[in-house]
């Protein structure tokens, strides 16, 4: 069994980036999962090729990008990817969006197929606050979220997918302390909790309430 994990790098002026932090304290193995890892960019031009690339590389059972949500308290599955690029701020590149589709030709959206519900039951189980999120905005971690489930549908079928924000890290708002954070080991300690639980799925064919529902492909 392998996970693949991606973080990004920062943005928006801030000097660390808690996604790619916390993915780089993830050990080599959790069990008998093999963790990858790559940093993606803030980039809407690269990710999808880049994260691609990746994916036919480490030849993964599943993939797990992640990605900073701050002002968020918690960690947040995401259950949907819109085919939307809308941002207020331009990513690292300096490109910017406003309305216009990341896909022409796909559909208006993709549903995780990582099993989300299950994902933040045993990160509360972990003692890691989460709640599942079902917007992953506009921005950038939409857009990885949309390409990462668009290839896996497209190109590895068998292959599980999902998108996880995470809040800022301690050190990110000590002079903005009215803002919440988390300390890097429980965000850390919440995307092992994710593999764990990805990788049971995974194994038993099992299928939570939105696979049930029949969300997942
Ligand atoms: N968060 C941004 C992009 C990169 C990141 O870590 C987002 O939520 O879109």
């Amino acid at each position: 069994m392998k996970l693949l994990f991606t973080g990004f790098a920062p943005f928006g002026g801030d000097q660390v980036n808690p996604s790619w932090e916390a993915v780089s304290l993830l050990p080599e193995r959790i069990g008998d999962i093999e963790i990858a890892r790559r940093q993606m960019p803030v980039e809407y031009d690269r990710v999808g090729e880049l994260l691609r690339e990746a994916i036919a590389q480490e030849q993964p059972d599943a993939v797990l990008c992640i990605g900073q949500a701050g002002g968020r308290a918690c960690l947040t599955p995401e259950m949907v990817a819109i085919n939307l690029n809308d941002a207020s701020i331009p990513d690292n590149a300096g490109v910017s969006h406003a309305g216009e589709p990341i896909c022409a030709d796909g559909p208006a959206a993709y549903f995780a197929t990582v099993p989300v519900k299950a994902i933040a039951e045993e990160m509360r189980r972990a003692g890691v606050p989460a709640s599942v999120s079902y917007t992953a905005g506009t921005y950038v971690c939409n857009n990885i979220m949309y390409h990462l489930l668009r290839v896996l549908e497209q190109e590895y079928p068998q292959v599980r997918g999902g998108f996880i924000h995470v809040p800022f890290e301690c050190g990110q708002v000590l002079e903005r302390a009215t803002m919440p954070s988390l300390p890097l080991p429980l965000i850390a300690a919440g995307l092992e909790a994710a593999a764990r639980v990805t990788a049971e799925y995974l194994e038993s064919g099992k299928q939570d309430a939105a696979g049930a529902a029949g969300y997942t492909h």
